[in-house]
């Protein structure tokens, strides 16, 4: 199961042989017709409330398939609010998903149009004993999503985009310096997003993911989305027609967005 990837050979319409829940009708990502978007008061009414602890950020990692910010064993980082009302979901990891070049990279879409880079902060429901009990429940996980554009350095990010020469390889692992604030990962306005029901992005696209994906995108240097498409994916991961096209970069790790069928999206502003 650890074959998929992104390329010709392995990639999202292969994925259903490595996960039979890809089959299913609450799949991620989406394209977010904003106009088909029903208007949701309550959503209005619940603040988000962010309780994020900077030393629970330990690592960063090259995972073949994206780079992901692992949390200490004994983190305590969560938020209540919003969606999730007086639920409270975990922090367990963040990562994310960027494109080759400029304007294609992210995993959903906004009446079609795509963005540079996505970021995932992935939580699940503390009503549940572990991450992994979460995994098997419907109203399990919750994922705050970011939207990134190119344009200002993001000084958090580079926190984690320094460190990147050294993880370039599957795998490869660098510890945080201490202090990595999650709050920084926010946008400004976090009080107008969209929410739905859907998956897992990757095998085993799991139906347990509540979305929430701010419609206030967060911005990163050139710099920076340089710095991502540096890394490189293990080579079983991109086995093109023309392996030399693509040397193995880790690059476009975007699902295509997936049918809504008779799912509604959210929003929480009007
Ligand atoms: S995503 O946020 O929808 N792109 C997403 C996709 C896959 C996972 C998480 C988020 N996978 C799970 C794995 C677990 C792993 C866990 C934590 O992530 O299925 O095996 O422990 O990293
Ligand atoms: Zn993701």
């Amino acid at each position: 199961s650890n074959h998929w990837g992104y390329g010709k050979k392995n990639g999202p319409s292969r994925w259903t042989k490595y996960a039979p829940a890809a089959k299913g009708k609450r799949q991620s990502p989406v394209n977010i017709i904003t106009k088909k978007c029903s208007y949701d008061p309550r959503l209005n009414n619940s603040i988000f409330t962010f309780d994020y602890t900077s030393s629970d950020a330990v690592a960063v990692f090259n995972n073949g398939h994206s780079v992901q910010v692992e949390l200490s064993e004994s983190a305590t980082s969560s938020f209540s609010g919003g969606p999730a009302e007086d639920r409270t979901y975990n922090l367990k990891q963040f990562h994310f998903h960027w494109g080759s070049k400029d304007g294609v990279g992210s995993e959903h879409k906004v009446n079609g149009k795509s963005y540079s880079a996505e970021l995932h902060l992935v939580h699940w429901n503390s009503k549940y004993d572990s991450f992994e009990d979460a995994l098997q429940e419907e109203d399990g996980l919750m994922v705050l999503t970011m939207f990134i554009n190119i344009g200002d350095e993001h000084e958090e990010i580079s926190k984690l985009t320094n460190l990147f020469e050294n993880i370039t390889f599957p795998d490869d692992k660098e510890i945080l310096p201490d202090g990595f604030d999650f709050n920084k990962l926010l946008p400004e306005n976090t009080d107008e997003y969209w929410t739905y029901k859907g998956s897992l992005t990757t095998p085993p696209c799991l139906e347990v993911v509540q979305f929430v994906i701010f419609k206030e995108p967060i911005e990163i240097s050139s710099d920076q989305i340089e710095a991502f498409r540096s890394l490189k994916s293990s080579p079983a991961n991109r086995e093109t027609d023309d392996p030399s096209s693509n040397d193995n970069k880790l690059v476009d790790n975007y699902r295509p967005v997936m049918p809504l069928g008779n799912r509604v999206i959210y929003a929480s502003f009007q």
